[in-house]
């Protein structure tokens, strides 16, 4: 049996929505951030302190974005890219949703949402949201009369990319600029798989 620890509330929702567009059954061990990443226990199955982790058969799995990867190659829906030249466009696209976009997105969140209003820094949050234009911009190119972004069905890329990109709205980053990003990010986001991932 399938362990994914981390609340759906947390990066885990990657996984967990992964894990339910593939229809495998698994348990989920609600693993909360912060209060139960640092005891010794955990760091005994994650060192870094961090969900998600997934095990699978003497595997332990760590980074939200490796265990989709690992799970849409091993369990093939679909998601998985049919040749090499796509397997390196997969590859790409997840590399870089985590080192372009995801920490413009996570900063201004916390510093617009997340931290307590005492703690928050506007100035930071602009700064994040001046950093996300180029790639929005980037994304939005590679979607022009594209429905997904590798190959014409919904793959690991999308899911990947998606599930980074989805906070963009709730972190008050104006998409408008970006149709075909907005359109797309719409049509993974709208999935019955996620909705699923959010109740787990
Ligand atoms: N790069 C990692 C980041 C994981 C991460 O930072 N997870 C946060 C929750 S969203 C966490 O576990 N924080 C708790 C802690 O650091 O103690 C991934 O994508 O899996």
């Amino acid at each position: 049996m399938i362990k994914l620890y981390g609340v759906p509330r947390s990066r885990a929702l990657r996984s967990l929505w992964m894990l339910e567009e593939l229809g495998l059954s698994y348990e989920n061990v609600k693993i909360t951030p912060a209060t139960d990443t640092r005891t010794p226990e955990f760091l005994r199955i994650n060192p870094n302190g961090h969900v998600p982790v997934l095990q699978e058969d003497g595997l332990t799995l760590c980074e939200s974005i490796a265990i989709n990867l690992y799970l849409a190659r091993k369990y093939d829906k679909g998601l998985w890219p049919k040749t090499v030249e796509d397997e390196g466009r997969v590859l790409q696209w997840s590399v870089w949703a985590m080192t372009e976009c995801e920490d413009p997105i996570i900063t201004a969140l916390r510093n617009r949402v997340g931290l307590p209003e005492a703690q928050r820094d506007a100035q930071k949050a602009d700064d994040a949201a001046q950093r996300f234009v180029a790639p929005l911009k980037v994304l939005d190119s590679a979607l022009a009369n594209k429905t997904y972004l590798v190959g014409d069905t919904f793959t690991v890329a999308d899911l990947n990319v998606a599930s980074v990109l989805m906070f963009a709205p709730l972190a008050k980053f104006d998409l408008s600029s970006a149709a075909n990003a907005q359109a797309w990010l719409g049509r993974c986001t709208s999935r019955p798989a996620l909705a699923r991932a959010q109740q787990a």
